[in-house]
């Protein structure tokens, strides 16, 4: 019960962790020609200007009477992994996150204890590249929980979600920034509008990262892993539609 044991750290685990963390991070990141030639035209530009206006400001948070009557599921709504069958089939009582890579402390975590930790319920609105949106509830633990608790390592700079699914074919995976990382709505939502996941919305667990278009909310997440690159991870881009088309790694709305 190793999540036990350092739930009492959680409380104590305040803005000063995080700061220290997230400010070496952005100022890094500000510095890096790699970092800086990697990003291409619109995306460069989208990026910066959301920096300029503050990349730490929040997404818009509704009311319970905006809500969509239906949330729309998109991409994988299924998954064929045999281990994944294996755990929906028990309720994802056994199931746990991993939490490694550049990390003091890999860590373990079962679904009860990501519900047990503190929660951040927000109702957001989800916009995807195709077009459509729709405002939902969300719930579970900030990401920056979990990364104070692993503790990264100062060559973290990115945080890579893997995924139980395939979508045609390919392995689903995203990736975000510390900025992102650390942002106080960046969630691992287990509950949508007051019930646990279904499959189709990505059961047990996804990303909500509320300032990025919906491509970048990663469903099924079965690991997490921080990184100094992305090279080397699939096809280099830092997630599926961005190996596979290009889209922007950096997606901000
Ligand atoms: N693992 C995984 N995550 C994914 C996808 C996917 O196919 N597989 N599709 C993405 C896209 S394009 C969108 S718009 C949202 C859809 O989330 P929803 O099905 O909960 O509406 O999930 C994103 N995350
Ligand atoms: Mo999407």
């Amino acid at each position: 019960m190793r999540l036990l044991a350092t739930r009492r750290r959680l409380i104590g685990l305040g803005a000063a962790g995080t700061g220290s963390l997230l400010l070496p991070g952005c100022d890094r990141l500000s510095e890096s020609p790699s970092v800086v030639g990697a990003l291409e035209g619109a995306e460069d530009l989208n990026r910066w200007t959301q920096r300029a206006f503050g990349r730490k400001a929040l997404a818009r948070e509704y009311r319970e009477a905006d809500m969509s009557p239906v949330f729309r599921a998109n991409g994988s709504r299924t998954v064929d992994d045999p281990a994944y069958r294996r755990h929906a089939a028990e309720g994802f009582a056994n199931w746990s996150l991993r939490l490694d890579g550049l990390v003091e402390r890999p860590l373990q975590v079962p679904l009860h204890g990501l519900r047990a930790m503190p929660q951040r319920p927000q109702i957001t609105r989800h916009d995807c590249v195709e077009g459509w949106s729709a405002i939902g509830r969300w719930q579970g633990p900030r990401l920056s929980l979990l990364l104070d608790l692993a503790r990264l390592r100062p060559e973290a700079r990115y945080i890579v979600f893997h995924c139980a699914d395939r979508y045609r074919g390919r392995s689903y995976y995203e990736s975000i920034d510390l900025v992102d990382a650390f942002h106080p709505q960046t969630i691992l939502a287990w509950a949508l509008n007051g019930a646990p996941l279904d499959a189709a919305h990505g059961a047990p667990l996804r990303l909500r990262v509320e300032r990025q278009l919906g491509y970048k909310h990663a469903k099924f997440v079965s690991r997490i892993e921080a990184v100094a690159s992305l090279e080397g991870i699939h096809g280099g881009r830092g997630g599926y539609w961005e190996d596979t088309e290009r889209y922007a790694w950096y997606a901000g709305i």
